[in-house]
């Protein structure tokens, strides 16, 4: 347990095991000082913003999604973590790393993907230390989680934003079923307000709890078309006069995040059949 200057070393108590309530990683407690070094018990957990369950983590207040100029961004899957960010309402921050190997025109092309859904967007590079202080100043004093596929930079962010020393460039480890190894997870802290948890990022395992119906609400742009469409319920998709399809046809709302609106839908309306 960590406090604005100490560190505890807690206990939790019993109780906590048998409701099932148990501490998670980025927790906030109530603690009762025990007499000596060590015997520190944790009384109480605070409301949580938000839960995770791979990685978990609990309060995640910022995800930031990393996507880069290599591995190419697949802008299908960044709308994912969006989505799976959306819906456990964090604040979202899009980071487009390695920018060292990217021309004016892949960043035009980026920021017109994304320019009407409210979400900053910070070009960075690890290398020449471009948008490092952005992404510090953005960051700063609260809890934050990285997530982007493999390759694009996590590790080495978190190593540039805080020093943490994180591993780059490693291939995740499987066991011989084929499944990542459970790892220990912490919230790592630097100077300047910097928290991180120190994880490979959230997983598809958070897209169970999206519905196919809601996932409209989940992109931002979408909003302010919401009750314009002729259909109450429309899902923007085959409904005739629909809002949304109209500001997509007029550039307001981007092609790209429309046609990622449309697969993940059908995802979602296909699992849910089984
Ligand atoms: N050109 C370039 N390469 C980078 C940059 N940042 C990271 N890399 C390289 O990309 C590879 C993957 O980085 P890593 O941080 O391990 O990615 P992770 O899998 O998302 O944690 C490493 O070989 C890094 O050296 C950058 O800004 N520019
Ligand atoms: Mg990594
Ligand atoms: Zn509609």
């Amino acid at each position: 347990m960590e406090t604005s200057d100490l560190i505890y070393e807690c206990k939790a108590k019993g109780r906590f095991r048998k409701s099932g309530h148990t501490p998670m990683v980025g927790d906030e407690v109530l603690v009762l000082p025990g007499s000596r070094e060590g015997e520190d018990v944790i009384r109480e957990i605070l409301p949580r913003i938000n839960e995770f369950v791979r990685p978990p983590v609990a309060n995640v207040e910022v995800s930031i999604i990393v996507a880069a100029a290599e591995p190419a961004p697949v802008f299908s899957f960044i709308d994912r973590l969006i989505v799976m960010a959306e819906k456990k309402e964090t604040e979202v921050l899009l980071v487009f790393n390695k920018c060292d190997l990217m021309e004016e025109e892949d960043r035009e092309r980026i920021r017109r993907i994304y320019r009407n859904t409210g979400y900053e967007l910070v070009f960075v590079s690890t290398i020449t230390g471009e948008g490092i202080d952005t992404l510090k100043k953005l960051a700063a004093h609260k809890k934050c989680m990285l997530a982007g596929a493999s390759g694009v930079g996590k590790s080495s962010i978190a190593n540039a934003l805080g020093e943490f020393r994180m591993e780059t460039g490693e291939i995740s480890r499987k066991t011989r079923r084929g499944r990542h190894t459970t790892r220990h997870v912490e919230l790592l802290s630097a100077d300047g307000g910097i928290r991180i948890f120190d994880t490979p990022g959230f997983t598809s395992y958070e897209m169970q709890d999206v519905t196919a119906e809601e996932l409209r609400y989940l992109y931002p742009e979408f909003e302010e078309y919401e009750g314009n469409c002729r259909f109450n319920g429309c899902m923007h998709l085959a409904e005739p006069d629909c809002a949304v399809k109209k500001a997509v046809e007029e550039g307001k709302i981007s092609a790209e995040r429309y046609d990622s609106y449309g697969k993940i839908y059908a995802e979602l309306k296909e699992r849910r059949s089984y």
